[in-house]
């Protein structure tokens, strides 16, 4: 690696640069000033290196080090030096220091300091928040899993697709949308990919998946619950019924685990032992749930949706068993959107629900792939037929029978980095309160 500024990392550097000029870069962590010797902690994207510098050998820059405020960003060029006593086991003795750029003081927040710091003053300043080592993990652990998953689904079949995010139509019934002023027209942003992988399905690709967007106006502020968030979505054509999906997604979820189970150094940082899982999940059914619950004292009736209160009891009841992962299957029809399949009954339908510790991470389903019965759900949920003509229109002129899912990526990462709060799983959130930085 040669960059202008810098010829290692901090964790590239062993015993062949011991005696060797190298280049490091990187943000200045903490400066100790003895009086006679200084040492500077240089942190860069690996980790941390210590910097030090004798008075009497080089004043000059003496000065310019101690000189500058933490997190200040410099370049050192200097000679590395064997140290068993400095904790990766070398030093630089600086022979020309670059100063990049000049911190101002006092820092809004610290990044190494001890002491809580507030959420929301964390969250005001994320581009430093991102600087601590923990909050990093959290996003090379992200990164992994995204990775692993796509892998998973190109292995599998599937293609990348992006699809509109400005739209016509609501996607997961009327609520919750946000409106963009569309030239002389309203439009939406997308709450899900739903319609466009759908009629995906009706072009031959045959598997589709996106790393997607989700754009809610959902009005509560919880911390399970982003404005705009990320899902892996995919659809599906020619399968059986449901169970077909269930089983992409189980896969999927025990190759991204154990993907995230690699990231070793990330999971140290977080203090986090990843259990082994088993496919296939656990499989309740929405009858069986609710029987569950009642008898852990729910008072639950047939047709309504659970709340985060029942989630987190059956989530318990699962980890019983040591079940990480479990799905709830045949939902009443009512409870589900309207491309939703019933079953033959038209009480129940074809969907699922994946739980994860006591928490909603994924729903998918069977689709309805018959026009005549997708316009009468499309009404019977209260909707105009009128306004979701060109999704119709995919299923005028051959449209196979498909599923799919979609996954929330950072419902998956709190579950698995045992976070509290879905905002530490996204860069920059998005809630009722929050729209910068
Ligand atoms: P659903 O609305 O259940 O289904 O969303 C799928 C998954 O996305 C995540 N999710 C959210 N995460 C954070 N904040 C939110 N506001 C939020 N809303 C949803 C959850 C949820 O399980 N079109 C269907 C999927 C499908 O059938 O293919 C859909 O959007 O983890």
């Amino acid at each position: 690696m040669i960059e202008k500024y810098r010829t290692h990392y901090s964790k590239d550097i062993g015993e062949k640069e011991y005696n060797n000029m190298v280049s490091v870069a990187g943000w200045v962590e903490d400066i100790r000033n003895l009086g006679s010797i200084a040492f500077v902690i240089l942190r860069d994207r690996m980790g941390t290196l210590q910097v030090t510098c004798l008075k009497k050998d080089k004043k000059e820059l003496f000065e310019k080090l101690v000189s500058l405020p933490r997190e200040s960003v410099i370049s050192v060029r200097g000679v590395c030096k064997r140290n068993k006593k400095v904790r990766n086991g070398y030093e630089i003795l600086p022979e020309k220091v670059e100063v990049l750029s000049v911190s101002d003081k006092p820092l809004p927040m610290g990044v190494v300091d001890k002491t809580g710091i507030e959420f929301e003053t964390r969250f005001d300043n994320r581009f430093i928040d991102l600087r601590r080592k923990e909050v990093q993990a959290v996003f090379k652990i992200r990164d992994k899993v995204i990775d692993a998953a796509r892998n998973f689904l190109r292995k599998n079949g599937f293609i990348e697709v992006h699809t509109p995010k400005i739209i016509a139509s609501a996607s997961e019934g009327g609520t919750d949308l946000f409106k963009v002023e569309y030239f002389e027209r309203i439009a939406f942003l997308a709450q899900s990919p739903q319609l466009y992988k759908q009629m995906l399905m009706a072009t031959g690709l045959d598997r589709v998946f996106e790393i997607a967007w989700y754009f809610r106006a959902e009005k509560h502020n919880t911390t399970r619950h982003l404005n705009e968030s990320t899902a892996v979505d995919i659809e599906m054509a020619f399968i059986k019924d449901e169970k077909d999906v269930m089983r992409v997604l189980e896969n999927m979820v025990f190759e991204i685990w154990n993907a995230a189970r690699t990231c070793e150094e990330e999971l140290n940082v977080l203090d986090i032992e990843l259990e082994k899982i088993r496919v296939p999940f656990r499989r309740i059914t929405y009858d069986d749930a609710i029987e569950m619950l009642n008898e852990q004292g729910h008072r639950i009736k047939w047709g309504e949706d659970f709340g985060s209160k029942e989630e987190g009891t059956l989530g318990r009841i699962m980890e019983e068993e040591k079940k990480v992962f479990y799905f709830v299957t045949n939902y009443p029809l009512e409870t589900k959107p309207f491309y939703t399949m019933p079953q033959e009954d038209m009480r129940y339908s074809r969907s699922f629900d994946l739980g994860c510790k006591g928490l909603e991470i994924a729903s998918g389903s069977q689709r309805i792939h018959d026009k005549k019965l997708l316009i009468e759900r499309v009404e019977k949920c209260g909707l105009n037929p009128r306004d979701f003509e060109s999704y119709l229109k995919a299923f005028r002129y051959g449209m196979p029978p498909h599923g799919g899912f979609g996954f929330g990526i950072e419902r998956f990462l709190m579950q698995l980095l045992r976070l509290n709060n879905i905002r530490e799983c996204i860069l920059f959130p998005r809630d009722r309160n929050r729209l910068t930085p």
